[in-house]
C-alpha cells in the first residue's frame, strides 16, 4: 500500500523552506488529519524538542502516523554533518542522527539523512568524504536496525551536495556497506534535476527505495510544476512500492491550499 504524507517544519529558521506547514504542530495535524493525509513527517530542531507522549496522544486524536523525521536541523542550527574533516563534528553529527534514529523509532518511523551528509570540503578529497559518509551510514544503519526502522539516505541535487546526486550513486554506496538498515529516498525534486529519466531510475533503483519526497520540478506541490507524474506513478507501482509518497514541497500559494493540492494529486495518481 501507499501511503500519503505532509510536511511539518517546527524549525522557524527554515520556515522558508519546502514544508506544506510551518506553524504550529497542532494546528497543522489538524489540518493534514482534515483533508485525509494518512501520516505527517516530521522536521524539529532535535530529537528532544516534541514530546513523544504528547504527539502519541495527537497521533491517535487527528487519526495520524508519523511517516518519518527529518534530521537537516542538525545541519542548519548546528553545522555538523557527517563529512565534516573535524572528527568531533563528525561524532556530534552521529549523536545528533542517533537520537533522531531514537524518536522516529518510538513510533515505527525512520529518520532521514538530507543535508546532514554534508560536502567535500577543500580541506579533504571525495574518497575521503565518502569514506567518513560509508563510516557514518555503517554506524547509523545498523542502529536503526536495531530499533526496527530503517535510515534513509537521501541524495540530493548537485546545488545541495556535491557527494552523491542520484539514486544510482546513493545505491551504489549503499550496497558497499554491511548493514541491512538502509534505504533510499527518492525525492521527485532533486530527481529532476539530476536524472536521465525519472521513470528509468525508480525502476533499476527500485529495491532501494524506502521514502519518497513529493514535489514538482519546481518544487511547488504536484500539478503547479512541469513534472509528468502519471509514469512516475506507474513506475512505483511497477516497481510495487509500499511506503509514503510525502509532500516536501513548498507551501505555495500557502500551506493550506498547497496542501489540498498535494491530496488531490496523490488520490489522482495513488488512488
Ligand atoms: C531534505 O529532504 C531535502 O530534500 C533537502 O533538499 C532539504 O533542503
Ligand atoms: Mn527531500
Amino acid at each position: 500500500m501507499i501511503y500519503s504524507a505532509a510536511t511539518i517544519a517546527l524549525v522557524p529558521q527554515i520556515k522558508t523552506g519546502p514544508w506544506i506547514f510551518w506553524n504550529d504542530l497542532e494546528t497543522s495535524m489538524a489540518k493534514a488529519s482534515q483533508l485525509g493525509f494518512d501520516a505527517i513527517e516530521l522536521f524539529t530542531p532535535s530529537a528532544q524538542s516534541v514530546d513523544v507522549s504528547q504527539l502519541k496522544d495527537l497521533l491517535y486524536q487527528y487519526n495520524l502516523k508519523l511517516a518519518a523525521v527529518g534530521t537537516g536541523a542538525g545541519k542548519v542550527l548546528q553545522g555538523l554533518t557527517l563529512t565534516d574533516p573535524d572528527l568531533k563534528i563528525r561524532s556530534q553529527a552521529k549523536s545528533f542522527i542517533a537520537e533522531m534514529i531514537a524518536f522516529g523509532a518510538a513510533f515505527g518511523a525512520p529518520a532521514i539523512i538530507g543535508s546532514m551528509q554534508g560536502n567535500t570540503s577543500t580541506e579533504g578529497t571525495a574518497e575521503q568524504s565518502l569514506q567518513w559518509l560509508s563510516e557514518g551510514l555503517e554506524e547509523l544503519g545498523d542502529l536503526a536496525a536495531a530499533n526496527n526502522v530503517f535510515l534513509i539516505y537521501e541524495p540530493l541535487n548537485r546545488y545541495e551536495t556535491n557527494l552523491l546526486n542520484t539514486l544510482e550513486a546513493g545505491a551504489g554506496i549503499i550496497e558497499q556497506l554491511q548493514t541491512t538498515g538502509i534505504k533510499l529516498l527518492a525525492d521527485l525534486f532533486h530527481m529532476n534535476i539530476e536524472e536521465t529519466d525519472l521513470e528509468q531510475a525508480i525502476i533499476n533503483f527500485g529495491n532501494w527505495i524506502g521514502h519518497v519526497h513529493f514535489a514538482d520540478s519546481n518544487r511547488k506541490p504536484i500539478g503547479f510544476g512541469h513534472t509528468n507524474i502519471q509514469p512516475v506513478a506507474q513506475a512505483l507501482q511497477k516497481i510495487n512500492y509500499k511506503g509514503y509518497i510525502s509532500a516536501e514541497a513548498f507551501p505555495w500559494p500557502d500551506p493550506e491550499a498547497a496542501a489540498l493540492q498535494t491530496i488531490t494529486s496523490f488520490r489522482k495518481y495513488f488512488r
